[in-house]
């Protein structure tokens, strides 16, 4: 976890958060799939010179974890313990996660604010006794209506499943505490018609409002069959679900009830980043949570589609053993974060496969984007002795770059840092890379290098520097979603002597036109994206 927010003072922080993840099993590329993209858009906003705080962890309550730990012949503890330090931070660590806090819901720091937000709910008279009998899936760790159950076929003949997870319900019966969840559906939907950002994408806010206007049942929020969790403070035979111990995550881990300086400046978030399967929790409970509480809503919930591998979402069951790994091992670290959001527009559903990722890293990153870099470096390295040269004769055609550039970084920055829009912010860039490979082809500039004139020369130059200034740009521009290479094109550009360090680069500036001065040392480093070997 590199914590590269490092002057988190003052006021106002922009502040992500990812689902905090059940530590039944490793890592998939779904959970790197949201995570991913929130540290894409963390780094957007801190290269725009904000203060940022981005928040992921693990949920390590409930009944999903006690029976994979007991299957597994270890305490919930040891099995969490061993997941979250051989897995999930190592993961984040591989995939260059610039994560400011790591929240893990066995901390005391969370544990103990839980118990007060709850006893506070309590006080307020927002939670009663009740019974409640119902099918509950435990993947999900919810209880389901009658309405949404599959019968099953086959081995589950006669049995109703869970429409998610398409595995047998079981009937729960318990006597325990009910949060008024019921008396917050008039206003959670004035508030959805006041914010219509608060829902992103609109599916998924037509979804929640539709849901929310056939009514709200009130919400069990204690279990007193097991004790694998956070206890009701008042009535130690009960242990809080472990889905309002799980969303207390984004309150507790910025200084809830324990640093209110902190709490002040970064809560609530600008957006929580979700799967569509956890959407109602975040877009329905945690809000009235909140309102009960007298504390302020999040800015943006925003859901994104299901990774699919043949057709399923992807999850343990069907990941057919890709496992991010294996991916990383052959395309690299950066391609992996850029693949998954350049390929599928945010928010839709979209089909994982080993021969798109590997015809889109050929095409883009090793053709388009990696030869450029390399092909400028060692013309300037060629006919300039690797002295970046002046552009004395810059002209109509130059403009149209410089032009091209300014467009892009504006739609970048608009499409990545307002709409989370990757695909389409990332798709704006490489247009840009498009242009400047069209630009150097017309220009030809090593037909121009065979002329000795002075003017040939100046032409050259100008080429040269166009085609590098643009690489300067690009450098700064993909740097939140590839960091590695975006360090090692700065290097090659000789920038971070004259310019400073490649994440101090601010996007308002990245289409200044000439901020990368002639004179530079540019050198011709190992190629950005090397071909693929062909073993699969
Ligand atoms: O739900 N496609 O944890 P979880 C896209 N602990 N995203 C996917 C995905 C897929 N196929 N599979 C998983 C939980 N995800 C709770 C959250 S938050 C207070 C508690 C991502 O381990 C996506 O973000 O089941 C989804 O919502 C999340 O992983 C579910 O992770």
């Amino acid at each position: 976890m590199a914590a590269t927010g490092s002057e988190q003072t003052g006021h106002g922080a922009y502040y992500v958060s990812t689902p905090i993840y059940y530590v039944n099993d490793a890592p998939h590329l779904g959970h790197a799939y949201t995570t991913v993209a929130g540290d894409v858009l963390t780094r957007w906003h801190r290269q725009r010179g904000e203060k940022v705080w981005y928040l992921t962890g693990t949920d390590e309550h409930g009944q999903k974890i006690m029976r994979t730990a007991e299957a597994n012949g270890v305490s919930p503890r040891e099995w969490c313990d061993k997941l979250v330090e051989e897995s999930w931070k190592p993961l984040w660590e591989h995939l260059r996660i610039a994560n400011d806090d790591f929240i893990r819901t066995t901390e005391k720091r969370h544990t103990d604010r839980v118990q007060e937000f709850v006893q506070d709910l309590y006080d307020r008279g927002e939670i009663y006794q009740g019974g409640y009998e119902g099918p509950y899936c435990v993947p999900c760790e919810e209880y389901k209506t009658y309405g949404e159950l599959l019968d099953g076929e086959g081995e589950y003949a006669g049995q109703k499943l869970c429409p998610i997870h398409k595995k047998p319900v079981e009937m729960l019966q318990e006597e325990n505490y009910f949060f008024k969840l019921s008396a917050y559906g008039e206003k959670l939907l004035e508030h959805y018609e006041a914010h219509p950002e608060f829902i992103q994408p609109e599916s998924a806010r037509n979804e929640v409002m539709q849901f929310v206007r056939q009514g709200l049942e009130d919400l069990s929020i204690s279990r007193s069959t097991f004790d694998w969790g956070v206890k009701i403070p008042w009535d130690d035979k009960h242990v809080i679900y472990v889905w309002i111990d799980a969303l207390l995550n984004y309150a507790t881990a910025v200084g809830y009830g324990s640093d209110q300086r902190k709490f002040d400046e970064t809560f609530p978030a600008d957006v929580h980043l979700v799967g569509k399967d956890i959407l109602r929790f975040h877009a329905v409970i945690w809000p009235a949570m909140l309102m009960a509480n007298g504390l302020p809503l999040p800015k943006r919930v925003v859901a994104n589609g299901w990774l699919m591998v043949g057709g399923e979402k992807m999850s343990k069951s069907n990941l057919t053993g890709i496992s991010p790994h294996e991916l990383t091992d052959h395309f690299g670290v950066d391609a992996y974060r850029w693949y998954f959001l350049r390929a599928i527009a945010f928010g839709q559903d979209g089909s994982f496969s080993w021969e798109d990722f590997s015809a889109r890293y050929t095409s883009e990153l090793a053709n388009d984007y990696g030869n450029l870099a390399s092909r400028v470096a060692a013309m300037v390295g060629k006919y300039f002795d690797g002295a970046l040269p002046e552009a004395t004769a810059h002209g109509e055609a130059e403009q149209t770059v410089a032009d091209g550039l300014a467009k892009a970084v504006r739609e970048a920055d608009e499409r990545i840092g307002e709409q989370l829009d990757f695909a389409g912010g990332i798709a704006a860039i490489f247009d840009f890379i498009k242009q400047v490979n069209g630009y150097l082809t017309e220009q030809a500039p090593w037909k121009v290098a065979k002329d000795t004139s002075a003017e040939a020369q100046e032409r050259l130059a100008t080429i040269l520097y166009t085609a590098a200034d643009s690489l300067r740009a690009c450098a700064v521009l993909l740097n939140a979603v590839m960091p590695d290479s975006s360090a090692k094109l700065w290097e090659t550009l000789g920038a971070e002597p004259a310019l400073g360090p490649l994440a101090e680069q601010r996007i308002a500036e990245a289409g200044t036109w000439g901020k990368l001065p002639a004179g530079t040392t540019v050198t011709k480093g190992a190629a950005l994206f090397p071909r693929l070997e062909e073993t699969k």
